[in-house]
């Protein structure tokens, strides 16, 4: 399995998020890598390798130019330590710019691609450690801890050469990912994620989100309700897993986010740690080549052993077929 990271995520460090109308401590921490990395060294788990610069136009595959030329600029004329809620761009209050947010933001997306190019040359399991994370930004938005969005990119650059299923576990609904697939049938979505009228976005991730125009039938969302717990999670997961088995595609995304651990300190779900290396290994049976990206998860302690299980699990199953 390769792993790609580059520390160049470090360059992005908000202070705060404002949550309720307080500046509050900002979840989406550089120490959240550390947890990762560290582990993944410790189970010997797979090759880390840095990622490759690509071109910008695989980004403009998914974002607008004006909001990424806007990221740039703002993000060159603040002053060290300033932090910026733009007006414009921007889709809520968790997302801040700072001086370092376009580059660590431009690694991420590098990261996913350099991926993506390993899946196309062979690898069957590839696993990008992004930072920041990527679904929740949009076509011209970004939000919830989210500039580019990794997946979706990554995505877009895999549909180039076949079919792709992007595969949303994290806690949030993806609703950037969705939004740049939502009318197309070449890219089916699949997201698990707690019920949107209770938690982050609110405003999209309902299961009557089914696709537009060519793409309907190829976006299916399934809400559930807070304190899910490991048995009702796998129900689930294993519907989705026949949806993707009925699509048959060519590549597997999985936007893979942790915030559903029963300890993370922003979600709301009742998984522990040992269902993720189940969760891991029944992805892994699908046996598709599969590209992982790493979205949320906020329990510093814990989260480099969430992710060990995962990737342990999945790839025990999937073998190298
Ligand atoms: C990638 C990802 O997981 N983004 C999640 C964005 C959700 N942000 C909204 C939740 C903010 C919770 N902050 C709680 C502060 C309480 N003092
Ligand atoms: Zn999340």
């Amino acid at each position: 399995m390769n792993i790609i990271y580059s520390d160049l995520h470090l360059a992005h460090q908000p202070n705060y998020e404002i949550y309720d109308g307080r500046r509050s401590a900002y979840p989406e921490v550089a120490a959240r890598v550390d947890s990762i990395i560290t582990e993944l060294r410790r189970l010997g788990i797979g090759r880390i390798t840095k990622p490759t610069h690509f071109p910008l136009r695989h980004i403009y595959a998914v974002h607008q130019k004006q909001y990424v030329d806007f990221l740039r600029q703002c993000s060159k004329n603040l002053a060290n330590n300033e932090e910026l809620y733009p007006s414009y761009f921007i889709s809520d209050t968790y997302a801040p710019l700072t001086p370092g947010t376009f580059k660590a933001s431009l690694t991420a997306v590098d990261c996913a691609l350099s991926g993506a190019q390993k899946i196309l040359s062979g690898q069957p399991i590839v696993y990008s450690l992004c930072r920041p994370p990527g679904h929740h930004a949009a076509h011209h938005t970004m939000g919830g801890y989210c500039y580019f969005n990794n997946a979706a990119i990554a995505a877009e650059f895999l549909a180039n050469h076949g079919s792709v299923a992007i595969l949303d576990i994290d806690f949030h609904h993806g609703n950037g990912t969705q939004a740049a697939f939502y009318n197309r049938r070449d890219v089916l979505y699949l997201s698990i994620h707690a019920d949107p009228a209770q938690r982050y976005p609110y405003s999209s991730g309902f299961s009557d989100e089914c696709g537009s125009g060519p793409g309907e039938g190829f976006n299916f969302n399934y809400p559930l309700d807070l304190a899910t717990t490991n048995s009702q999670y796998l129900a689930v997961l294993d519907s989705c897993l026949s949806e993707i088995k009925k699509f048959n595609p060519d590549f597997l995304v999985v936007s893979a986010g942790f915030d559903t651990f029963i300890h993370d300190p922003i979600g709301g779900f009742a998984l522990t740690q040992d269902v993720y290396r189940e969760i891991g290994a029944r992805i892994g049976s699908l046996k598709l080549p599969t590209l992982i990206i790493q979205e949320g998860g906020y329990n510093v302690e814990y989260l480099g052993k969430l992710i060990g299980n995962f990737l342990s699990g999945f790839k025990l199953n999937q073998g190298s077929f």
